[in-house]
């Protein structure tokens, strides 16, 4: 239903704003870097731990399957038993602005439905990694030893967006150098580390052997408790609010317009004339419902 923005998700999502809200954590990195491995092993620790874990995949090529999509399924199916473990995979395109509104309200039902936290994986691909880090409260950039040439191999903006960083396939040759090269490119850009500074962690994983997640899952932790401590983290909440009220207006808005322009000709043809869309838009906009 969230997914096809049915009308009755609105009510169901207002009638259950006092529930409890998830934490979340978005995995994002690489085509190929281990995040469904690593997801996968994470979810086996939460559960050992008793917790109820959300998984949202998505995919920001695709609607609703693909074979990265196929690939999660099968790799986390593990769980897929487990009633205290969720896994949806959600395509993104066809959504205005990307998963985040389908993904925003989804995050908000499962919270309701008592799973914490949510992880969210995402393809670093295009804008999807920027989308991962506005909804989640703890962003993991997923990394791999062949970092090629190092730093140019890391985009633009991805080391802003980390909270936590994992250097994956630990098994792998060149671990160590790819660990020490990520340190000290971070040493130059960054800020030294405070209560009231936030300095990502790096962690080593080899999500295919189950190793390096308890460590991960306490970096985890520490930023959360790090996001209440300083009152970050009503702040965050606050601001996203404030962007999701944001895009359900401009979706709102956009579907108003739409129609007049279907149900009313005169203004097409004004539209038409005039050959640029502004004034019309503000018209639509100015109508009275
Ligand atoms: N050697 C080694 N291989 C791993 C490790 N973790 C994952 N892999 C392998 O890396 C490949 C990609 O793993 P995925 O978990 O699908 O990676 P992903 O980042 O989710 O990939 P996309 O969703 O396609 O972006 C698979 O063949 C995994 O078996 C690891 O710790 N060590
Ligand atoms: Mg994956």
């Amino acid at each position: 239903m969230v997914e096809k923005r049915d009308p009755s998700v609105r009510a169901l999502g207002e009638a259950l704003t006092d529930r409890a809200k998830a934490y979340v954590v978005g995995f994002t990195g690489a085509p190929g870097t281990g995040k469904s491995t690593l997801v996968d092993a994470l979810v086996t620790l939460l559960r050992k731990l008793d917790r109820s874990v959300a998984v949202i995949a998505t995919d920001p090529n695709s609607s609703f399957t693909g074979g990265a999509i196929l690939g999660d399924r099968i790799r986390m199916q593990r769980h897929a038993l487990d009633p205290k473990v969720f896994i949806r995979s959600m395509g993104a395109r066809g959504h205005l602005g990307g998963l985040s509104l389908a993904a925003r309200e989804t995050i908000r039902l499962l919270g309701a439905f008592g799973f914490d936290p949510v992880i969210i994986e995402t393809v670093g691909v295009g804008q999807s990694e920027l989308e991962v880090a506005a909804v989640s409260n703890t962003t993991v950039v997923v990394l791999t030893p062949n970092l090629g040439d190092g730093v140019q191999m890391i985009k633009a903006g991805i080391l802003e967006i980390a909270d936590v960083f994992v250097v994956n396939k630990a098994d792998l040759e060149g671990h160590h150098r790819a660990v020490t090269e990520l340190r000290s490119m971070l040493s130059l850009s960054n800020i030294p580390g405070s209560p009231k500074v936030w300095k990502p962690p790096i962690i080593a994983t080899s999500a295919a052997r189950q190793e390096g997640i308890e460590e991960l899952w306490a970096a985890v932790e520490a930023h959360r408790k790090y996001l209440t401590s300083t009152g970050r983290a009503e702040r965050l909440a606050a601001d996203r609010l404030k962007e999701e009220t944001a895009e359900v207006a401009a979706e709102i808005a956009r579907e108003r317009v739409r129609q007049a322009l279907v149900e009313d000709p005169a203004l097409t043809e004004r539209l038409l004339e005039k050959g640029t869309p502004y004034a019309t838009a503000e018209e639509i906009l100015d109508r009275t419902r």
